[in-house]
């Protein structure tokens, strides 16, 4: 059975068929961690459904000798984005503080923690560097490049510019967060190729997705499938 094709779901313009060039190219793989799969702290639907596809895809990257990087949301276990560490607050609950919201979120990939494990079903032998980010008790980091207070690196923009990256691949969970942040701040200085079909969103608050849709468009943020990734 053919499923729901990413026009359908999501109405996003496709960039169409891009071959895909050695040590030019990176694939960022964002935050495919127990926690965020089905039955995790911060279950984003069908998570889980992606696995083979960014499986299949990295394998692309791996054949050309391109760099694949993974990336773990990796937080104190009293971290401030969590709705426990503010008294009298509940998961999902709109919340805005510098570097924390919109909303308070579930504890969730804590540091050492099964959750916080990369997907046992996720293939990371192929991998060149594995980047851990949100450690910072109270600062959130939804983007691989820069946390949320939009100034401190987390080291994977200079690492990408000292191997020659232009242009990023991104995928993984969640859409309308890390993936989408990592969007906005690669395009800061690489080209940035959203793979629509490798990416599930959380969904919260209502309007997460559109809102992010909307910027990653405003930014020149590119949107494929996987099927026209070429190596
Ligand atoms: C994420 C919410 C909180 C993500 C991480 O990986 O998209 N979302 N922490
Ligand atoms: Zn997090």
């Amino acid at each position: 059975m053919k499923s729901q094709s990413i026009e359908e779901l999501y109405g996003m313009e496709l960039a169409g068929f891009i071959k895909i060039s050695k040590d030019k190219d990176a694939l960022l793989v964002v935050d495919i961690q127990n926690d965020f799969l089905p039955g995790g702290a911060l279950a984003v639907t069908d998570g889980d459904q992606i696995i083979p596809g960014v499986n299949i895809l990295a394998a692309k990257f791996h054949q050309i000798e391109s760099p694949i990087i993974f990336t773990q949301d990796w937080h104190p276990a009293d971290h401030s984005s969590f709705a426990s560490t503010h008294p009298g607050k509940n998961p999902y609950d709109l919340y805005e503080a510098p570097g924390i919201g919109p909303v308070l979120w579930p504890d969730h990939c804590v540091q050492g923690s099964p959750g916080a494990n990369i997907a046992p079903g996720l293939q990371t032998a192929n991998a060149t560097l594995i980047l851990r980010k949100g450690f910072h008790k109270s600062i959130d980091s939804y983007s691989a490049f820069l946390e949320n207070d939009k100034t401190t690196e987390t080291g994977l923009r200079t690492f990408l510019e000292a191997v020659g990256i232009e242009r990023v691949f991104i995928c993984g969970l969640a859409l309308d967060y890390c993936v989408y942040y990592t969007a906005i701040d690669a395009k800061k200085q690489f080209e940035a190729v959203v793979v629509l079909d490798l990416t599930k969103p959380v969904n919260s608050p209502e309007d997460s997705v559109s809102n992010a849709f909307k910027d990653m468009v405003n930014n020149q943020v590119l949107f494929v499938t996987s099927d026209q990734i070429l190596e």
